[in-house]
């Protein structure tokens, strides 16, 4: 597989529906104010830029009754679906896929055109507050945001099937074992139950602040790629930072990663050479004062920046 591939597929995801918050949706729109492109462009890589990114503001069903609890679950499965498509051909194309969002829903439709691409090695490393593993059994809220995993796992009680909502996803996609998670803090009683059925490794707050986050990144890589050979999706939600650092987010959480700590896992990542798709999600420019804004922003950029190897010398 690609090892640092030279051209970038980036993919816009102006979309909001995975949760109740507007703003996430100017999310990619923010960056690319903030000078993104030039930045990748700066740093030598050709973009390949996914059409249409207006689209996913408009292909909003007319009519979109929850299913069970799940909130906008048309909406959000159509949206995810499209990302899939365009992920994949990026990845098929050996370009690194890199995801603005937009909500962390997106995340069905990266991991699963990735894993199209690459198949069972593909492995995840989820920088995250929150698991993001609700089955529609599990949630409360019913935002799907907070459920991607699930069905990307296969992991639901009972598997969508055919037209139905997130029926195109081919369930276990992603290994259980090839899934590592990074920063958690906020974790459901339902979702800690899945953790621990499903076997799944976790790094949370508290073992960043027991082994310090260059042992936790060691080990989350030696769980899920050993010989650091096989091909990594990281999908970073902004809220995995503290809110100090990445204020403007629709669930933040104290107690989060340091400014540092979320760019040394970039770093580390991209150290590998393995990382072939990376997602920068929940960034929302309508919540807070013009400088969390900004300052949100900025950061989320410059993760990108670092997962794409800048700061490797
Ligand atoms: B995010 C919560 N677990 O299911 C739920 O921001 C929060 O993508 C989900 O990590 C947060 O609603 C989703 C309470
Ligand atoms: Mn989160
Ligand atoms: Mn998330
Ligand atoms: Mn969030």
């Amino acid at each position: 597989f690609l090892k640092s591939g030279s051209t970038v597929g980036l993919t816009c995801v102006p979309f909001s529906g995975g949760q109740p918050k507007g703003g996430v949706d100017d999310g990619p729109i923010e960056m690319i104010r903030f000078g993104i492109l030039d930045q990748i462009e700066g740093m030598g890589y050709a973009i390949e830029l996914s059409p249409g990114m207006d689209k996913y503001r408009t292909m909003r069903p007319a009519s979109d009754p929850p299913l069970g609890r799940l909130k906008n679950p048309m909406y959000v499965s159509m949206a995810a679906q499209r990302v899939a498509e365009q992920v994949r051909e990026h990845c098929a194309a050996g370009r690194m896929a890199v995801t603005l969002g937009g909500d962390h829903s997106i995340a069905m439709g990266t991991l699963v055109g990735s894993s199209d691409v690459y198949g069972d090695d593909l492995c995840v490393v989820w920088v995250d507050a929150h698991a993001d593993i609700n089955t529609p059994e599990t949630t409360d809220s019913g935002n799907l945001h907070g459920c991607p995993l699930a069905y990307v796992l296969g992991i639901c009680a009972e598997t969508p099937q055919g037209d139905a909502p997130f029926g195109w996803i081919k369930p276990g996609c992603v290994r259980k074992d090839r899934l590592v998670y990074i920063g958690l803090r906020d974790v459901d009683s339902g979702e800690k139950m899945l953790l621990r059925k499903h076997n799944i490794k976790a790094f949370s707050m508290h073992d960043v602040d027991k082994h310090g986050i260059g042992r936790v990144v060691e080990m989350a890589l030696d769980h899920v790629n050993p010989d650091r050979s096989l091909p990594v999706h990281m999908s970073f939600d902004v809220d995995a930072l503290d809110p100090s650092v990445a204020p403007a987010t629709g669930t933040p959480v104290r107690g989060g990663l340091t400014f540092r700590e979320g760019h040394y896992i970039c770093e580390a990542v991209a150290e590998t050479g393995c990382l072939v798709a990376v997602d920068l999600v929940e960034v929302n420019p309508a919540l807070g004062d013009p400088e969390s804004l900004r300052q949100t922003v900025a950061v989320g950029c410059s993760l990108v920046r670092c997962s794409l190897g800048e700061s490797l010398l």
